[in-house]
């Protein structure tokens, strides 16, 4: 069997970093991915919606643990808090538009809502990062718009 995919998962969320229970998104991400053998949750975590905040973490987890996928969720919308896209684009060595379009292609056939979503991807070193809205609808619909193509671009990203 190919070896594991090691993924971290982090929730982006004023609300989930004051309140943990609260936080409906991250588990549902973690439940898709681990649904599938392929995958590994090998770390998760919470941040506000703070720009360094979200930038410390993902920048140790690309940097330090050298995971194979970075998934957030949260952060991508046009509230004035919202800034996962102005964290996560400066880490991004390279930028991987396709899968963006993926998502969103995908996703504006379920949901004209999903055009309220400023979600970026790219790769930081080895890692491939992705960012997904904060819901678990949006979750599971960004997740199984790019299940086919993911264990492709991470093996192309190494
Ligand atoms: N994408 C999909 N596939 N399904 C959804 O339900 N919700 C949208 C959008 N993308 C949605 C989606 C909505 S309503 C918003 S406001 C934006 O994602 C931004 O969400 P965020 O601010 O929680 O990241
Ligand atoms: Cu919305």
């Amino acid at each position: 069997m190919a070896a594991s995919l090691r993924v971290g998962v982090l929730t982006i969320s004023d609300t989930g970093f004051a309140d943990p229970a609260s936080d409906t998104s991250g588990p549902s991400l973690c439940r898709l991915l681990e649904a599938q053998p392929r995958y590994t949750v090998q770390t998760r975590a919470c941040v506000p919606d703070d720009l360094k905040a979200i930038q410390k973490t993902i920048t140790a987890w690309c940097d330090d643990l050298d995971l194979h996928l970075v998934l957030s969720t949260g952060g991508t919308g046009f509230g004035v808090r919202d800034c996962t896209p102005e964290a996560v684009l400066p880490l991004l060595e390279r930028q991987t538009p396709g899968i963006s379009h993926l998502i969103f292609a995908k996703s504006v056939e379920i949901t004209p809502f999903a055009a309220l979503s400023r979600a970026v991807s790219g790769i930081r070193g080895q890692t491939l990062v992705i960012t997904f809205p904060g819901s678990p609808k949006a979750v599971k619909e960004n997740f199984e718009a790019i299940a086919k193509i993911l264990p492709h671009a991470i093996d192309l990203a190494r």
